[in-house]
């Protein structure tokens, strides 16, 4: 309870879970895909996870040759679109090749504590935002199943990209029941073609809840 005028903090339970979503060195400044501003939420999130005991991480983690890969369509350009069997793609530069530095996790997200990596985005001819499911909204990663075991709370979502990731492992977890939460201000979006704007009402209309870091820490 508090004062008038108080700010009222939002109380953090053991059972809920920090999902980190592609905090990855081609994400960030200097990387092929760097999302404008995504060092910036390092540290934020860093201080987020200290107040969970529950936090995964996810990776964007593709084979060279991957089908999101403008390189792999030509005369297609980088955040142009193209239809593949499961609907409209946009292309993107090369970026989190598996086993390239671009996607491994910035070593300075300081997570000890994080329990499981989800890998996504590993089938060529799938792309993958969602930690929960593939591009093809059929292809599951197991990551539902695993929360569904450990018997979670509310899920509070932060990382890159706001407007992608972020955004699809939102509505995933809203669709499949979970409490959901994103934590605005610890994310930043590539913002391609209105896609921002759009994530946020589709976050909206499907019950997403959406705060700032300050409703947490106090
Ligand atoms: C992402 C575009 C392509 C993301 C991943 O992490 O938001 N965006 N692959
Ligand atoms: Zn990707």
């Amino acid at each position: 309870m508090g004062r008038p005028g108080d700010h009222m903090t939002i109380a953090i339970s053991p059972e809920d879970v920090l999902v980190v979503v592609d905090v990855q060195y081609d994400f960030l400044p200097g990387g092929s895909l760097a999302v404008a501003g995504g060092d910036e939420i390092v540290p934020l999130i860093n201080q987020l996870a200290t107040r969970f005991s529950h936090v995964i991480l996810t990776q964007d983690w593709h084979p060279a040759d991957h089908i999101s890969f403008a390189s792999q369509h030509p005369g297609k350009a980088p955040f142009e679109t193209t239809e593949l069997h499961y609907g409209t793609q946009v292309l993107w530069p090369d970026h989190c090749v598996w086993q390239t530095r671009g996607a491994e996790i910035s070593h300075d997200l300081k997570i000890p504590h994080a329990q499981l990596i989800i890998r996504k985005g590993h089938n060529r001819s799938i792309d993958s935002y969602s930690g929960f499911q593939e591009a093809d909204r059929e292809t599951l990663t197991g990551l539902a199943g695993y929360l569904g075991e450990r018997d979670v709370g509310r899920l509070y979502i932060v990382g890159l990209a706001t407007d992608f990731c972020v955004a699809w492992t939102a509505l995933d977890a809203a669709a499949g029941g979970f409490d959901v939460t994103v934590i605005e201000d610890a994310t930043r979006a590539i913002d391609s073609n209105g896609s921002l704007a759009r994530a946020w009402t589709d976050m909206e209309e499907a019950g997403v809840e959406r705060v700032i870091s300050r409703e947490i820490l106090g």
